[in-house]
């Protein structure tokens, strides 16, 4: 008897993120069957650094080989789009990092042809997928919150604080009108909906920006990377947020406030958030993902140890190790592509998806463009619905 053929990925990118995809592809035994990167000598010699099959020469040649089933795309925002719509259209299932797109009406445009294609395109908001992250949504789908009274947090980071730190983000062609915002802002907005279930209705916004210009290296750099020495750097304006502090206004009657910033000192890529409930309440925070804080108000509040024992079915199929042995960003990945991956080889696209799709990653533009709008008029905006 012959094995079925498991898909073949390629990834398209190789800066912070890209080579994460591959460490998480390879945990679940999904083959790589090449890289691309700017032009066919960094490919190869990426190839050879991480040790995939080969760099091919350039983005069109990949989806020219048959043997790519998949493609990854771990480009800058202005790439996901016109790439995005390229694989589809060469028959190749697309897995994109966030935000899908530069604008709603690009993000509208790819999940429709993704919808008319009949192809899988998932969208890489990965941190829904900490065990616990899961636990939360199945303790509000038991009922054990109450009614959702009020959803606030913050999304912080510090590697833009310094007038000095640069990254292809800060530029608006390469990264889009919105960057703190559409870079973590929208995991944090993802997860929350997903949590609650809770679509946001309106949104008021307020953004940012306190350093007016930075020191931008004239070679390149990549994300988190050390910073370049003064005398190799230009100034140039900034008009993206370095911050933004949100309101928002969920179906049903829940209300929200979010904080997103790169410029938090000592904040590396802590995501938090709270729910209150009508009942009793629950806390999650990304820098300490492995614990789950319940409120009480008549008896003792509870810490939750993640600990598949102790775990919904939902939430223990995503935890690799038993309790006690931690898990982090790079097991998200790793869960966020298995259950894509085991969608595509169960091969009914009709079936429900528990992976973020091109919709997800569509409405979290639609929720862009309002924060974008609400920012520039100073007023509460109201988030279409497609
Ligand atoms: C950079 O801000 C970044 O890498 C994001 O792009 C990721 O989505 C987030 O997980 C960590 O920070």
């Amino acid at each position: 008897m012959t094995a079925t053929r498991r898909p073949h990925a390629c990834i398209v990118g190789t800066g912070f993120i890209g080579p994460a995809h591959l460490e998480a592809l390879r945990r679940i035994g999904i083959e790589v069957a090449g890289l691309v990167e700017c032009d066919s000598e960094t490919a190869a010699a990426k190839a050879a650094e991480l040790g995939v099959q080969k760099g091919y020469p350039s983005f069109e040649a990949a989806l020219a080989d048959p043997s790519v089933d998949v493609v990854h795309l771990a480009v800058p925002n202005n790439l996901h789009a016109p790439y995005a719509k390229a694989a589809l259209a060469a028959g190749k299932h697309v897995l994109c990092e966030k935000p899908l797109a530069m604008t709603s009406a690009e993000s509208a445009e790819l999940a429709e042809l993704a919808r008319r294609a009949g192809l899988v395109a998932a969208v890489n908001y990965n941190l829904r997928f900490y065990p616990l992250v899961h636990e939360a949504r199945e303790i509000l789908r038991a009922g054990k919150l109450g009614r959702t009274l009020l959803v606030h947090g913050a999304y912080l980071q510090d590697w833009l604080l310094y007038n000095t730190d640069w990254n292809w983000r800060l530029d608006p062609k390469l990264g889009g009108d919105l960057r703190a915002v559409a870079d973590i802002g929208t995991h944090w907005l993802d997860m929350v909906s997903f949590v609650t279930g809770l679509r946001v209705e309106a949104v008021f916004a307020e953004l940012a920006t306190f350093h007016d210009t930075r020191q931008k290296p004239r070679g390149p750099i990549t994300t988190f990377a050390n910073r370049a020495s003064a005398a190799d750097c230009e100034a140039v304006p900034i008009t993206t947020e370095d911050a933004a502090t949100i309101l928002l206004r969920f179906a049903g009657g829940a209300r929200g406030a979010l904080t997103v910033s790169q410029v938090s000192a000592g904040r590396k890529n802590a995501l938090s958030f709270e729910i209150d409930g009508s009942k009793s309440a629950l806390a999650w925070d990304s820098e300490e993902p492995n614990s789950l804080w319940m409120g009480k108000r008549s008896e003792a509040n509870r810490i939750l140890l993640k600990d598949p024992a102790l775990l919904s079915p939902a939430a223990a199929r995503l935890s690799g190790y038993p309790g006690g042995h931690q898990e982090g960003y790079g097991d998200t990945l790793k869960n966020l592509f298995a259950s894509y991956y085991a969608y595509i080889e169960a091969g009914d696209f009709s079936a429900p998806r528990d992976f973020p799709t091109f919709d997800d990653g569509h409405t979290e533009m639609l929720l862009c463009d309002a924060l974008l709008r609400s920012a520039r008029e100073g007023a509460w905006v109201e988030v279409p619905r497609s």
